[in-house]
């Protein structure tokens, strides 16, 4: 059948740039490291008692590590939250000793609930441009100074 030869015939180019488009599609993803990976920006937190410090204050968007070390001399937490307030200005609960983690305005990212002494952890967390807060809600530690602000752009 010459006609259907014909169509058939017509196709199959076609098709093979389209498989082709493909293939390079697939090598191209391939061929470098995963996106999330490459772009991964680290800040280093160091927390004490009281007071939190970062190795940079603006990150660009995308995957960023909080590989935080915990300098004592007590336990820490570390929350991550996206803020409309700075971190030295979170509302308070009504005890009026810790921050008020349900606050509008306040939306968590992630937390490391427990770092003993000594101790590090990493936080893998995807972000967005704005601004974030990191801080030890612990009771007392919020108020003695446990927080620190950091921008992504
Ligand atoms: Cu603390």
């Amino acid at each position: 059948m010459p006609v259907l030869r014909a169509i058939t015939r017509r196709r199959n180019p076609a098709l093979a740039a389209a498989m082709l488009v493909v293939y390079a599609v697939a090598l191209v993803g391939c061929d470098g490291a995963p996106s999330s990976t490459a772009k991964a920006t680290t800040i280093d937190v160091t927390m004490h008692d009281f007071g939190i410090r970062v190795s940079r204050r603006t990150v660009p968007a995308g995957t960023v590590v909080l590989h935080a070390t915990n300098r004592g001399p007590s336990t820490h937490e570390l929350n991550v939250d996206l803020s409309r307030y700075t971190a030295a200005n979170l509302p308070l609960q009504t005890d009026s000793i810790t921050a008020d983690e349900s606050a509008n305005g306040l939306h968590r990212v992630d937390s490391i609930e427990q770092l003993n002494l000594h101790h590090t952890g990493d936080l893998t967390v995807q972000l967005r441009p704005g601004r974030y807060v990191l801080w030890c809600n612990l009771e007392g530690h919020y108020l003695g100074g446990m927080h620190e602000t950091f921008d992504v752009r």
